[in-house]
């Protein structure tokens, strides 16, 4: 019988400290912070594994963690088999087609053949695809939005939250095409002495998020 759940956090980016917040307010102690790239709780019986981001998604599919909580942007176009099963209400952005500023925009049908560069092809393509555009898409790991200026392409697919990094690279917001915030996903499959402590997780998550509003 499985005792334990063992949850995978981001080790050091956006939402590792949002995700480790919610933990201490629902009174679960874990060593964070450490450099360790894990930790047993002190008092509740999970195990906790600090990722890359992106790598979450993959590790929940397989059952290496049974828990997660990642960005939907990532979950949706890493494309993994898991369960979405709470919304965290944290590191709210959204996923927008930008261009230079100057250039005149009069609806999707504008980016028809242009490069556009971003990290997201897949959410992208299958927005695109949707709107019957077709357009080509350059995959990119970072620094999305020089792409532009250094006439790589004519528009970027980036996340987007307060707009000011477009706004300094001269660019702007043209179409929102995914709005997200951190989700916590789980294994598809969980047993049932898992998923008992998972409902007891989302009892005390459900009380913290009610006390805030
Ligand atoms: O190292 P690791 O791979 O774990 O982390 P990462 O660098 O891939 O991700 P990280 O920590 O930057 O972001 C984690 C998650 O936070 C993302 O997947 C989103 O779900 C969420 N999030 C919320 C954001 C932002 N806000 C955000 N502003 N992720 C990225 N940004 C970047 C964006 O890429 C752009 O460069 O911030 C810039 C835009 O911000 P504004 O405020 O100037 O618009
Ligand atoms: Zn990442």
């Amino acid at each position: 019988m499985a005792s334990s759940i063992r949850i995978a956090l981001q080790k050091s980016g956006r939402l590792s400290e949002d995700s480790y917040q919610l933990f201490k307010a629902c009174g679960i102690r874990f060593d964070y912070g450490t450099g360790k790239l894990k930790s047993v709780s002190s008092n509740f019986p999970a195990e906790f594994l600090f990722l890359r981001d992106d790598d979450i998604p993959g590790y929940v599919e397989d059952g290496v963690a049974d828990l997660g909580i990642v960005g939907e942007n990532v979950s949706v176009e890493t494309g993994r088999q898991v369960t979405t099963v709470h919304k965290l209400g944290f590191s709210k952005c959204r996923l927008s087609i930008a261009i230079p500023r100057g250039d005149v925009y009069n609806g999707i049908s504008d980016l028809q053949g242009k490069n556009i560069a971003t990290s997201y092809p897949n959410l992208l393509g299958k927005y695109l695809t949707g709107e019957g555009v077709q357009a080509h898409i350059h995959e990119i790991s970072g620094s999305v939005e020089i792409a532009p200026s250094i006439g790589l392409a004519e528009a970027v697919c980036d996340i987007v939250s307060s707009g000011s990094t477009l706004m300094s690279n001269g660019l702007k917001e043209v179409e929102t095409i995914f709005r997200s915030e951190a989700v916590m996903i789980a294994h598809a499959s969980l047993s049932s002495d898992k998923q008992a402590l998972l409902d007891q997780l989302l009892f005390r998550i459900n009380a913290v998020q009610a006390a805030k509003n």
